[in-house]
C-alpha cells in the first residue's frame, strides 16, 4: 500500500468505486470517466507503479489480471474489447498504480491517439 495512491485508497475503501470483482489479490471497478459503453479497470492490490515496475515475482499476478479481466468482460457481455496499460505520463498514465483498462461495446480505431 502506498499512502498517497488513489487506487490504494479505493482498495482500502476510502474512495468509493463501482466494484465488479474483488479477491485477495485483485480488484476491478468501473472507470469513473468511461471512454466506451463498457470501461473498467483491473488492478492488483499490491502497489506496483506501472508496467515498467513489474518484477519477476509479479508475473503470475499480472497474468491473473488478464484472466480476471476477460471473465468480467464476458459477464459484461463484450467479447470484443481493447486492453490498455498506459506507462508514463506521455503515454497517458495519470494514476501511478498499475491498471489494466478494458474497453468495449463500440468499434475501436487504430492506431489509438
Ligand atoms: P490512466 O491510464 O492512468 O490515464 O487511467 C486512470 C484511469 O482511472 C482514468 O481512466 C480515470 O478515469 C480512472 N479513475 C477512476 O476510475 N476512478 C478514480 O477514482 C480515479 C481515476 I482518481
Amino acid at each position: 500500500m502506498s499512502d498517497n495512491c488513489l487506487f490504494c485508497k479505493i482498495i482500502k475503501g476510502d474512495i468509493p468505486a463501482d466494484i465488479l470483482h474483488e479477491d485477495d489479490e485483485i480488484l476491478a471497478f468501473r472507470d469513473i470517466a468511461p471512454q466506451a459503453p463498457v470501461h473498467f479497470l483491473v488492478i492488483p492490490k499490491k502497489h506496483i507503479s506501472g508496467p515498467s515496475d513489474v518484477a519477476a515475482e509479479d508475473e503470475q499476478l499480472i497474468g491473473r489480471l488478464m484472466r480476471v479481466g476477460s471473465e468480467i468482460a464476458k459477464k459484461e457481455g463484450i467479447d470484443h474489447f481493447r486492453v490498455v496499460f498506459n506507462n508514463g505520463e506521455q503515454a497517458g498514465q495519470t494514476v501511478f498504480h498499475i491498471h489494466m483498462h478494458i474497453l468495449g461495446g463500440r468499434a475501436m480505431d487504430w492506431p489509438p491517439g
